[in-house]
């Protein structure tokens, strides 16, 4: 048996009941057999795939908090720091009611390979908890933010594990959630990232994840030789991604027609208002009922069926697996030409493989919604030197730091004869790095 297939069978051995994470490592470790067929042997001796699969450290624990009406609260909490060969473990906190170890240790394994194709030094990691922030007051969501941080402070620190946002964990949560680490630790330093622009906070990393998206996707289509001007593109989501991504396509002269969230979506021809939007979802925290309410040309579905939209490009920036093969069918019959994801594996493996059998473009998030740990990682730089830079610059280097990952990938994909397959460019560009700081660091 091959080296790849034992340790894919070994990670659904020691990892039952965990089918996201087991997704995440077949979609790598099957990109990678061309590299690890080259070296078998050495790899196989010094447990090089054993180790990168294994997270370093695994933290699990109990949040209690009280809510408005004095009634105690229990959710479980999670920090996995997977992989720290190339910097500090970096990574998003998740508050929702469906995490678990399986989508915790999904999130950090792709975080490792995502970190390396930014070229920064960051290395892996992801936590959060089953916490639902919707509904809850302010109050609430602080008395939660602030018992996740009465023992979340002890793993992490600016040197060592520096978390930011993900789904459910904005700037509010950031916020108290710094506010605590600050008064356990009597400690000022970055170890957040996403902070408010009064306490250390970097201009554009709240625009990052959907710029980025874009940035990419549009070096991407130039490279095939297609604008991103005129065309029509369906987003889903409506938190930061999906928002910002819909911001810059616009003013790329893209028309996004839709947006999601978890109870349905809309469908506006005359183009998502990006105002509107921000109003009822970062605002006022309602549901996109509200948003047709504000505009009145604009459809309101209930349930799924964005992928139903006629697009050129399609970008998923909601949740996992929320794109699926009857959706790529629809997509690739309907003359969708691109798949570009925002999301953290949007795609499920058996529309992945349909997408890239079909002669459509497909960017994998790893790579393309890169540009928000890249920021953070920009914001750690800020708060080390102690100086802010302004909204240009950082968004510049952003732009930068997006084409070089689109070279990258595109480059690994040629050489290991895929060309244009990014699922296998970005794994293998992500690995190479990742590999060789590994093995200079020796068994550890
Ligand atoms: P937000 O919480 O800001 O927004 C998430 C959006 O997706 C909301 O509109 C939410 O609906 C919807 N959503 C969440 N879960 C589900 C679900 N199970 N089914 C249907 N809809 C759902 O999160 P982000 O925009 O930050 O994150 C979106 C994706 O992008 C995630 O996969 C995240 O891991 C990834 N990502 C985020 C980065 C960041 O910098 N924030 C960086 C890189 C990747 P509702 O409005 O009803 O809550
Ligand atoms: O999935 C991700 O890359 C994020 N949620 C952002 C992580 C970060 O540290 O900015």
């Amino acid at each position: 048996m091959s080296y790849v297939d034992e340790v894919l069978e070994m990670v659904i051995a020691k990892n039952p009941a965990q089918p996201e994470f087991h997704q995440a490592v077949k979609e790598v470790l099957d990109s990678l057999r061309v590299v690890i067929g080259e070296n078998e042997e050495e790899y196989r001796k010094e447990a090089l795939l054993e180790r990168l699969v294994t997270p370093e450290r695994q933290i699990l624990f109990r949040v209690p908090w009280v809510d408005d009406n004095g009634q105690a609260h229990v959710n479980n909490g999670y920090r996995i720091q997977f992989n720290s060969a190339i910097g500090p473990y970096k990574g998003g906190l998740r508050f929702h009611p469906s995490v678990n170890v399986s989508i915790i240790k999904f999130l950090g394994f792709e975080q490792c390979f995502k970190n390396s194709l930014t070229g920064l030094p960051i290395g892996g990691g992801k936590g959060g908890a089953d916490f639902d922030p919707k509904g809850k007051s302010d109050r609430e969501v602080m008395a939660f933010c602030q018992s996740f941080m009465n023992e979340l402070y002890r793993h992490i620190g600016a040197d060592t594990d520096v978390p930011a946002g993900d789904i459910g964990v904005g700037g509010r949560e950031i916020g108290y959630l710094y506010g605590e680490y600050k008064r356990i630790t009597g400690l000022y330093e970055g170890v957040l990232t996403g902070k408010g622009l009064s306490f250390g906070g970097s201009l554009a990393r709240t625009e990052a994840t959907g710029y980025g998206l874009v940035y990419l996707t549009d070096e991407m289509l130039k490279s095939n030789g297609i604008d991103i001007k005129g065309k029509t593109i369906a987003v889903s989501g409506a938190g930061n991604v999906a928002t910002y991504a819909i911001q810059k396509a616009q003013q790329l002269g893209a028309n996004v027609v839709t947006c999601t969230d978890s109870t349905g979506w809309i469908y506006d021809p005359d183009g998502i208002d990006v105002a509107t939007l921000k109003d009822v979802k970062e605002v006022r925290r309602a549901r996109l009922t509200e948003y047709k309410n504000a505009r009145p040309n604009a459809v309101y579905h209930e349930g799924k069926g964005v992928w139903t939209t006629k697009c050129d490009i399609a970008m998923p920036c909601a949740t996992q697996n929320e794109l699926g093969i009857e959706d790529a069918k629809t997509l690739k019959a309907n003359g969708c030409i691109a798949v570009c994801e925002g999301a953290n594996m949007p795609t499920t493996l058996e529309a992945t493989k349909f997408i890239l059998e079909n002669g459509m473009l497909f960017t994998p998030g790893k790579a393309s919604n890169a540009g928000g740990v890249a920021t953070s990682a920009l914001e750690m730089s800020q708060n080390s030197e102690r100086l802010s830079w302004t909204f240009d610059e950082v968004d510049e280097k952003l732009h930068g730091i997006m084409v070089n990952i689109f070279k990258n990938i595109d480059a690994a994909s040629k050489k290991y004869n895929m060309p244009g397959n990014y699922v296998a460019g970005a794994n293998i560009a992500g690995f190479l790095k990742i590999r060789d700081a590994m093995q200079a660091q020796g068994i550890v």
